[in-house]
């Protein structure tokens, strides 16, 4: 059957088997290259596959070139020798994706068979994960062939401080394919004015005057970047080689104190959402118009930030984040870490290869202002403290410019992992889950939580999920549960307390969710889990009303001086594309 790509297979159909399939799919096409790429043997042909979901091997006209664990994240093939070999120009390409989840995947899951004749048929068996949202599967992003000459920039780290009013730009650029090169890096300012130059695969670049990269709403011109211009000369074994790419760089610092989060020096607070890679037909497929849609209703609302929970996102919305000012905490796929056989040398073994090729990928980006590294997992279990520990220590090591968390749930007395995070992340659903129907006894129960945790910990609070499920257009006065009104009553009480632990050490509030999300099904979802404050069709429910309001006073209140944001203008309008 014809498959779009990207895109979930699962809701494409009218077929349930398919959409609730466990196994191997394949996906196969032809491609045509230009000569130029099967004729030069100067040219690297490289295939990148952007997240296949879960395990993935790619074949070229069936001869194996990659295989890759992890949904999430990008792998690619050096394909040229098998494009080169011969008269064609076309080839044939080969995907067989599993989406099986075990116990050692990220996340975890279990194959559970009910071998029970007198219950279910022969061999049945059922896909269990301890995690809220569908396992949709697939091709969530493009598949992309590209090319670099042999000798190639492979990579670059640019890491940024600032000195007074000096910001400094340290870069380190990896080359592969020779020993024998000569770089030259050449710093831009938005006006395309050369600000800075180096030569060499590291050193450090001074900006005088430098403009900060500050988030949006915080300062009249957020998401300042200038572009890091990267050449390459290199002498082939065929004659010279030259590769160049630019990097776009935000100048800005990042720290934590006992009770602050400081960008740039000053106290940044995160009027957040927690999102999902989620929508109708398409699932979980890398989808523009969504992600367009979705900035501009984060920018309505106000909101300075975002949680990619509980995955890696798609890099183009990183790229976005940047250019807004969005601030990021970005988070692994280590959602639904609870048995404690998950927590073992596998485990954690993949879990830090994830790790690596998650910083390797998001690193440059100055929106990405704090890893997590996992979603609630039962982290008041013996092995939490050695395995988050290892995993924290790794993390920083990797990337010693920005803090590591885990978001929790688990009691502030019983959290083995807790001591090894810079900000304590707790998720609660009051008056949900416990204590239902019960608002009135948010207030004194969100207080207690906030001071055990501090009280333990001395270090700064985000409550990083809270929330209700409102199906939308169902009204209730008084409030009652799964209603709009008691959506936004919970939230109304969360936000009296909220108000007054951000004037001592809660540096954030990130809603659950921004908007409706598919789930598996069970007795307590609705098709779905309905705690959006926007519907799956991204249509505002009265909370988002709610959360603009005081997302725009928030901002207008901590960060004055910035000019003021008109979100609307009239008159003509320019695209950019
Ligand atoms: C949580 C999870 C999130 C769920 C949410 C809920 O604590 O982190 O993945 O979707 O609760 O709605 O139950």
């Amino acid at each position: 059957m014809d498959m779009p790509v990207p895109s979930s297979f699962n809701d494409m159909t009218q077929d349930e088997q398919l959409r609730s399939f466990i196994g191997w799919v394949w996906y196969e096409r032809e491609a045509v290259l230009p000569q130029r790429w099967t004729q030069d043997p100067g040219t690297r042909v490289v295939l990148r596959v952007n997240s296949a979901h879960y395990y993935a091997i790619v074949w070229v006209n069936g001869i194996h070139v990659a295989e890759h664990e992890g949904g999430h994240l990008p792998f690619e093939a050096d394909i040229s020798k098998l494009v080169q070999s011969g008269p064609l120009s076309s080839f044939r390409v080969t995907i067989a994706i599993n989406n099986t989840l075990t116990l050692h995947t990220l996340p975890p899951g279990a194959i559970t068979y009910k071998d029970d004749p007198s219950r279910y048929p022969k061999g049945y068996f059922v896909q269990d994960t301890k995690f809220d949202f569908f396992n949709y599967a697939g091709l969530h992003r493009s598949v992309v062939l590209h090319t670099t000459p042999t000798t190639y920039i492979d990579d670059i780290t640019v890491t940024t401080d600032v000195d007074q009013d000096i910001g400094l730009v340290n870069y380190q650029i990896f080359v592969q394919g020779s020993e024998h090169f000569h770089l030259e890096v050449c710093l831009l300012d938005e006006d395309g004015k050369v600000v800075a130059k180096g030569t060499g695969n590291q050193g450090q670049l001074q900006v005088p005057n430098a403009q900060l990269w500050w988030p949006f709403l915080m300062h009249e011109r957020p998401a300042y970047l200038y572009s890091l211009e990267v050449r390459m000369n290199a002498q082939g074994t065929d004659g010279p080689v030259s590769d160049w790419y630019t990097l776009p760089v935000g100048i800005r610092t990042v720290s934590v104190t006992d009770s602050k989060f400081l960008i740039n020096g000053k106290p940044f607070f995160f009027n957040g959402v927690n999102k999902h890679e989620d929508a109708d037909i398409r699932g979980k497929g890398f989808d523009w118009p969504l992600v367009m849609k979705d900035f501009n209703l984060l920018r309505w609302l106000g909101a300075n930030s975002f949680r990619t929970s509980h995955y890696p996102y798609a890099e183009e919305v990183l790229q976005l984040c940047d250019r807004y000012g969005i601030v990021l905490i970005d988070e692994s796929p280590g959602v639904g870490i609870s048995l404690p056989q998950s927590f073992d040398n596998q485990s954690l073994e993949h879990h830090l290869q994830v790790m690596e090729e998650m910083v390797r990928r998001d690193k440059n980006h100055p929106a990405v202002v704090m890893w997590s590294v996992a979603n609630e997992p039962a982290s008041a279990l013996k092995p939490a403290g050695y395995y988050f520990k290892t995993l924290i220590d790794y993390t920083k090591a990797l990337d010693p410019t920005r803090p590591v968390t885990f978001v929790t749930h688990t009691r502030y007395d019983a959290d083995l992992g807790a001591p090894y995070v810079d900000v304590i992340c707790v998720n609660s659903y009051l008056s949900w889950y416990n204590d239902f129907g019960h608002l009135e006894v948010i207030q004194i129960q969100l207080e207690t939580q906030f001071e055990n945790w501090y009280n333990t910990y001395h270090k700064p609070i985000i409550q990083s999920e809270y929330g209700a499920e409102a199906i939308t257009g169902l009204h209730q006065d008084p409030p009652l549960m799964f209603s709009e009104e008691y959506q936004k009553a919970l939230l109304e009480q969360y936000h009296l307390v909220l108000d007054q632990k951000r004037k001592e050490y809660v540096i954030g509030e990130l809603i659950w969710n921004f908007a409706d999300f598919m789930t598996n099904q069970s007795p307590t979802r609705v098709i779905g889990n309905k705690k959006g404050i926007f519907t799956r069709q991204r249509q505002p429910k009265s909370s988002a009303f709610l959360l603009r309001e005081r997302y725009w006073r928030l901002a207008n209140e901590t960060w004055p001086h910035r000019s003021r944001e008109t979100p609307w203008h009239l008159g003509s309008r320019r695209f950019t594309f």
